[in-house]
């Protein structure tokens, strides 16, 4: 049962002021279930939050919450363990495990006289802290004092699962670098979205972004550009300033990112592109590609014929390349692009027709399934599994492969039908770098028009798919590509409010879903993004 209404004006004697308490519940994504009670939890200095004996994970995210009510509300809140309950606390346990909640689920009770956050594992617990920033005053996303608020919590039962498994957000750091404390910013903007899987697009064509020890040419060479990239390949008029362009992140700081997700309880799923979108890497290491020529870094957008040939020198060098991705990202899956690979050097180069032969495939479409599947075998024997855009399809899927669906629908459904995995980023509804409002209006853009309710209406179960086949979607993901997307500030704006309609599609239950209902819930989610520091697109929502 849903019972989402106005918040009765607090009345508890603790309370000395009733601004913005009163304003109608208003959590994205939409929990599951949501009854609604007379009343409210005042939080006042002596509040405490309790957690499970010897529970560090717990008392971790505890501490975060509490250094919240310190920052905006001046409140010296304890984390401290719990010892038998008593009136006053906010309780985190996981002392009380329900089957149905499974890993990611959580049960928020709040009465007048305290809060119980009950989860199976510090993943759920995490989830319902999310929920509780959210039933707070919209203030408690402050980095500083706000004066004035009643900082109290109206009285609720909750109890929430996620729909679905992955629930993505994707970055591309090529196209134009974004700095290690951006990326960590975005992740935490996941988490406060529910979101759990970080997508980082770490190599393409205009930049390899990602330290490799073993090949130090890739960062040195290949992560930069001779020009700061402003026109698209197909543009008529190319406008560059002729400035060097570009950077990458030490394993250090891979590291770092990782383990801050993990923080968080977000998986960074890395991506490696591989046989196409691999200029960057040529140009460092010419002999990877079919020419053997150099080739410079992209300095434009678009697709490029420059592709990886499939010698086993090749097949050796990628092999190092993803035996170091491994230790640095705990993630069960290996992003490996497969994506947009013109095969026109390998239609004419002698030695790939040679390879074709010898290996009894019948075209360059085969040679890129051998290619993928080889790499597949690869990754398999290390205990990870292959992801890659749904363009791995063709000439036939490598055996365990998921199937991240772009172009549209189709690769998403087939991948299901054939009982493979699958990820739905079809470009028609979670692009986001496509525009959200109207072209003259919105900075330049690459084009496509992606507005808030069109992200709201996404069904990422295709109607083509039995209740069986169905179960092979993992989830879904909105992907941010950033050839026309220079600086942090312009991803936020590109990104959010999008993200919080995502939120709801690959988290709340399908028939709860409504536009209207949710449009009622994006005023109090903009003024936390306001809070947070988000440059949110102001233009995305109207009112309606
Ligand atoms: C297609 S989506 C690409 C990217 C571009 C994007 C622009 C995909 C797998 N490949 O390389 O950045 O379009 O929207």
């Amino acid at each position: 049962l849903i019972a989402i209404g106005m918040l009765s004006s607090c009345t508890s004697k603790q309370e000395k002021t009733t601004t913005t308490t009163s304003a109608a519940i208003s959590i994205i994504p939409k929990p599951v279930k949501l009854q609604k009670g007379e009343g409210s939890f005042v939080i006042n200095n002596d509040t405490k939050i309790l957690v499970d004996a010897g529970n560090e994970e717990l008392k971790k995210i505890a501490q975060t919450l509490a250094d919240q009510f310190q920052k905006a509300g001046n409140l010296p809140i304890k984390v401290e363990e719990n010892t038998g309950n008593t009136d006053n606390n906010i309780v985190f346990t996981l002392k009380t495990p329900q089957d149905s909640l499974g890993k990611e689920g959580y049960t928020l009770s709040v009465t007048d006289k305290g809060v119980t956050l009950k989860a199976n594992q510090a993943t759920g617990v995490f989830y319902g802290y999310q929920t509780i920033r959210q039933l707070l005053p919209t203030a408690i996303e402050s980095s500083s004092a706000v004066n004035g608020i009643a900082w109290s919590l109206p009285v609720v039962e909750i109890t929430d699962t996620p729909r679905f498994v992955w629930r993505g957000l994707h970055l591309d750091v090529c196209r134009h670098f974004m700095p290690k404390e951006f990326v960590k910013k975005y992740i935490d903007l996941l988490a406060f979205h529910k979101l759990n899987t970080f997508h980082w697009h770490l190599t393409d064509d205009q930049g390899w972004r990602i330290e490799i020890k073993k090949y130090p040419k890739l960062t040195e060479i290949g992560g930069w550009r001779k020009e700061t990239l402003i026109g698209h390949a197909g543009e008529k008029v190319e406008r560059f300033d002729g400035k060097r362009y570009g950077g990458f992140y030490t394993q250090d700081e891979i590291k770092e990112v990782v383990q801050y997700a993990k923080e968080r309880y977000i998986t960074v799923v890395p991506e490696i592109e591989m046989p196409g979108h691999a200029m960057a890497a040529i140009a460092a290491y010419p002999e990877l590609g079919v020419t053997g020529k150099p080739v410079e870094v992209g300095t434009k957008w678009g697709v490029f014929p420059d592709i990886f040939n499939a010698e086993d020198k090749t097949f050796s060098f990628l092999e190092d390349v993803l035996t170091e991705v491994i230790t640095l990202f705990p993630s069960e899956y290996i992003h490996v692009g497969g994506d947009e690979a013109i095969k026109d050097y390998w239609k004419t180069s002698p030695l790939i027709k040679k390879k074709i032969k010898d290996l009894k495939l019948k075209d360059e479409h085969e040679l890129q399934s051998y290619f993928i599947q080889r790499i597949e075998k690869f990754l398999n024997a290390k205990n990870k599994k292959l992801i890659g855009w749904d363009e791995i399809l063709e000439g036939g899927i490598a055996p365990n492969a998921t199937i991240m669906s772009w172009r549209g629908t189709e690769g998403g459904i087939a991948a299901a039908k054939a009982h493979h995995n699958a990820v739905m980023t079809p470009g028609e509804f979670v692009y986001f770098d496509h525009y959200q409002g109207p072209e003259k209006t919105e900075p330049l853009a690459i084009g496509g028009f992606l507005p808030l309710t069109k992200v709201y209406s996404y069904e990422p179960i295709p109607a083509e798919l039995s209740v069986e086949e169905s179960k092979y979607i993992l989830g879904a993901q909105a992907n941010l590509w950033t050839e026309y997307i220079k600086t942090p500030e312009h991803a936020e704006y590109m990104v959010f409010p999008r993200a919080s309609a995502l939120a709801e599609v690959v988290w709340s239950p399908k028939e709860q879903k409504n536009w209207d209902d949710f449009a009622k819930r994006i005023p109090q989610q903009l003024e936390r993004y306001k809070y947070l520091n988000v440059n949110y697109a102001k233009t995305a929502f109207d009112g309606k």
